[in-house]
């Protein structure tokens, strides 16, 4: 085939100029979500974000999670926002309810509020797979997901009309 074919590809980039990011963390398993909290942090201060531009927010447990971000998102000026909780399987189906809402409401909520929202729930059978997931064997999730975070709040920004990436500039007009 002659010439090569190469579509425009639109990417999110770690970069953290004028962005602001909204973290919703849940209480619950807080010796979990503490660590994971930590680890998001930590991915955005090393890719250049200041205390300034980080904002959290804290809530009871998981299912309170998706509310907590949508009020956020309603605020206008997170570029994204990012999810942390950890729900540990126990001998009653309260588990797979508490997961399967969380996940449909921050799901619900980035999709409606078009503000992008980072899943950084774990979902474990054991206390040991969530510890594994916070910081030891498996890395942090908290890390990637802060990393996830800056890649579409950039990504967002470049794909929102009216703004570019580090304007600084909401997409959407303030509520009054
Ligand atoms: N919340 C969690 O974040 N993790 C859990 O493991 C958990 N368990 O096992 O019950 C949990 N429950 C609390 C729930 O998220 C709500 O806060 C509560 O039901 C009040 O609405």
């Amino acid at each position: 085939m002659a010439g090569e074919f190469k579509p425009s590809t639109i990417r999110g980039e770690l970069n953290t100029t004028g962005l602001h990011f909204g973290i919703v963390v849940s209480r619950f398993n807080s010796f979990i979500t503490d660590r994971l909290l930590a680890g998001a942090v930590y991915a955005l201060q090393s890719a250049g974000a200041a205390e300034k531009q980080i904002e959290i927010v804290r809530v009871p447990g998981s299912f309170e999670i998706p509310i907590a971000a949508k009020m956020l998102a309603a605020a206008s000026r997170f570029d994204s926002i990012i999810c942390v909780g950890c729900v540990l399987r126990g001998e009653t189906s309260h588990y797979d309810v508490v997961v399967s809402e969380t996940a449909r409401g921050i799901q619900l909520a980035q999709l409606d509020s078009g503000v992008p929202m980072i899943f950084c729930v774990l979902t474990c059978d054991t206390l040991e797979q969530a510890i594994n997931r916070a910081g030891l064997k498996s890395g942090n999730k908290g890390y990637e997901s802060g990393l996830a975070a800056i890649e579409m709040a950039y990504l967002s920004r470049k794909l929102s009309k009216n703004s570019a990436p580090g304007s600084n500039r909401p997409r959407r007009p303030s509520r009054k």
